[in-house]
This record gives structure tokens, C-alpha cells and sequence, in this order.
């Protein structure tokens, strides 16, 4: 906290460099610029009602997802940004079908971080107004410096992170990251354009009464998941207390609310899709990263998802993330 009474995201960077070692400061540089790039982003997602932004551009992503043309508006962004920042090597994003090596200069290709992202998850929600988010991964790269960054810089496992994070552009815009040594929250003052340290030093409850899954699915579910919703709902008489079930279907909300009030989040394996929706690399990775530095869990069922080993960018995989109780208690359900 300084004279002026708040701390910006820029003055905790610098402040925070200081805890890793050897720190030359591109690591700072790398958070400032996706914390500006997201700045620039949340100025189109909060007028996205009022310009012809909304809907389809027609194309569809290497998803086969009707695009967005916000989607890809966050996606050119946040390219540019990173590839001007120079702390950057390369990028891998959910809009582009191949990793995007910065080759342009020399001071791209000596750089020694790649990052990948989901530009916009959620977007499908964008037209209605429910909150939407910016996801990033940033690893060391591990192929030499001065060449052309390589697929294997992206497709490391998520234990091998040295910052992750997200910007969710809800009732307000709040950007929150960890490079390992805790989470910390900063909401956006738009009188001053600044990232605003809010939510210091999150931790995740325990335990709490909340799960979140898109319950439709229930017959498309294995018999495991089906057991741990019937337990979900079962009367307190057979559970220490009544669950409640909260779905945003944007998943760096659902995530968000577990993560400072506690409850679960499943996006679990289905009959007709063995490995669930979300991505490994830029979606499940990330949050998985904060949700452990913030005394949760994250899961995929089997394994901890930090120590999945990737075989390709785009990757699947099934998630139970959240409160370190609730996350173990639905594995075990389901496993039975
Ligand atoms: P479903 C949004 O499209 C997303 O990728 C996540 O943000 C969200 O959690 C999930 O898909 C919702 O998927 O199948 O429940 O609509």
C-alpha cells in the first residue's frame, strides 16, 4: 500500500519481482502488457452491446466453434501485445490452429517465455451479458534461445508453469494471477484505467455447499458422476450439509466464485466425449495452477492435472477443480 491508498497491478509486479530469483524483469513486463492487452479487450467487451461487435464473424475456430467476432478481437490483441512486449517467443492460443513463433526480431527470438491463452472463454455468453474471461499460461522455454521457439515449449505440463491467471469481464473487470507464490485479485478502476490490488492473498475454503456442473448431461454422464450428483442432491440426512448447484457455463466464472467462496467445478468425461470439453493447455492448466496456490485442488479424476503430460495444443481433459475437501470427495464418489 502506498500514499495513495491502493496498490496497482503495476507497483505489485515490480514490488513482488523482488521474490524471484534472479529476476531480470521479463516476467514483469510479460504480466503488465497481458494486463494492458485485457485492458484493451474489456473496453470492447463492455460496448459490445452498443457496436456491430456482436455475433458471428461466420468463421469457426480449430474447435469447429462458431466464432465470435469479440473472440478474435481479444485473440489479435493479445497477439500484438505479446509479440510487441519482446518477452515472448511465441504464443499458442483456442483461435489459432498451430503455435505462433514471434520471429520478427531478434529481441522476440532471444526471449525466453512462451504463453498461451483462451482469448475469450465463454463466449457464447457474450450476447447476453454474462461475465466472459481472458485465460493465460506462461512457460520457460526449453528450446534454445536466438532460434524460432518449438512445439515442445508449449506442450509442457501445467507443473512446469511459472505464472498462470485470468481477467474476468463481469460486474466488474478483475484481473487475478500467481507466479507460485500465492493469488492475489486486482479489480479495475476505470476512473483510473489501473488495476487495483482487491483481493490479496486468496484462499479457497475448505469446504463449502456450492458444485457447479451443467446438469443436463446427467444421462450422458457415467454411472460415477451420476452417483456423486444423486449425492449432491440426497437430504442432509445423508451428507454433512445441503449442496447447491450454481452453473454460469462460462468457466472462469464458475471458477472465480469457487475460488473466493469455495465449491466445486466438473466438467467431467462423457460417453460421447471420453475427455470432456475443456482444454488442457490454456483453459484447465491455468486455473488448475491458481486453484492449488490458493489451497484448492484440481483434478481430472484420475490425476492431478498439473502433472498431465500434453501430447497435443488443443488437448481435452476432464476437471473436478476447487475446494480441497469438496475436489476429493467427488473424485472418490465417482471412482467407487
Ligand atoms: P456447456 C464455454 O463455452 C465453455 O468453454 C466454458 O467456459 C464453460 O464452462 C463450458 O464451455 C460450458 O459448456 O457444455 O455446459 O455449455
Amino acid at each position: 500500500m502506498n500514499t495513495k491508498g491502493i496498490t496497482t497491478l503495476d507497483e505489485f509486479i515490480i514490488d513482488r519481482q523482488k521474490d524471484i530469483p534472479f529476476a531480470t524483469g521479463e516476467l514483469s513486463g510479460l504480466l503488465r502488457d497481458i494486463g494492458v492487452a485485457c485492458k484493451v479487450v474489456n473496453r470492447e467487451v463492455n460496448k459490445a452491446g452498443l457496436v456491430d461487435i456482436i455475433g458471428a464473424n461466420g468463421s469457426t475456430n480449430v474447435q469447429g466453434e462458431e466464432v465470435q467476432k469479440l473472440d478474435m478481437f481479444a485473440n489479435d490483441i493479445l497477439k500484438a501485445s505479446l509479440m510487441t512486449s519482446g518477452e515472448c517467443c511465441g504464443i499458442a492460443s483456442e483461435e489459432e490452429e498451430e503455435l505462433v513463433s514471434f520471429e520478427c526480431n531478434e529481441r522476440n527470438k532471444n526471449a525466453k517465455y512462451v504463453v498461451l491463452f483462451d482469448p475469450l472463454d465463454g463466449s457464447s455468453n457474450i450476447d447476453v451479458n454474462v461475465s466472459i474471461g481472458t485465460i493465460f499460461s506462461i512457460y520457460k522455454r526449453v528450446s534454445p534461445m536466438g532460434k524460432p521457439c518449438t512445439i515442445e515449449d508449449f506442450l509442457q505440463p501445467g507443473v512446469k508453469q511459472v505464472a498462470a491467471g485470468y481477467v474476468i469481464y463481469g460486474s466488474s473487470t478483475m484481473m487475478v494471477y500467481t507466479t507460485g507464490k500465492g493469488v492475489n485479485g486486482f479489480t479495475l478502476d476505470p476512473s483510473i484505467g489501473e488495476f487495483c490490488l482487491s483481493h490479496p492473498d486468496i484462499i479457497t475454503p475448505v469446504k463449502s455447499d456450492t458444485y457447479s456442473i451443467n446438469q443436463g448431461y446427467f444421462y450422458n454422464f457415467g454411472k460415477g458422476v451420476q452417483n456423486y450428483l444423486q449425492y449432491c442432491q440426497d437430504s442432509t440426512d445423508k451428507k454433512s450439509k445441503a449442496y447447491r448447484l450454481r452453473y454460469i457455463g462460462s468457466m472462469v466464472a464458475d471458477v472465480h466464485r469457487n475460488l473466493i467462496k469455495g465449491g466445486v467445478f466438473l466438467y467431467p468425461a462423457m460417453k460421447d466425449a471420453p475427455l470432456g470439453k475443456l482444454r488442457l493447455m490454456y483453459e484447465c492448466n491455468p486455473l488448475a495452477f491458481l486453484a492449488e496456490q490458493a489451497g484448492g485442488e484440481a483434478s481430472t479424476g484420475q490425476q492431478r492435472i498439473l502433472e498431465v503430460n500434453p501430447t497435443e495444443l488443443h488437448q481435452r481433459v476432464p476437471i473436478i477443480i476447487g475446494s480441497k475437501s469438496m475436489v476429493e470427495e467427488a473424485v472418490k464418489i465417482i471412482e467407487e
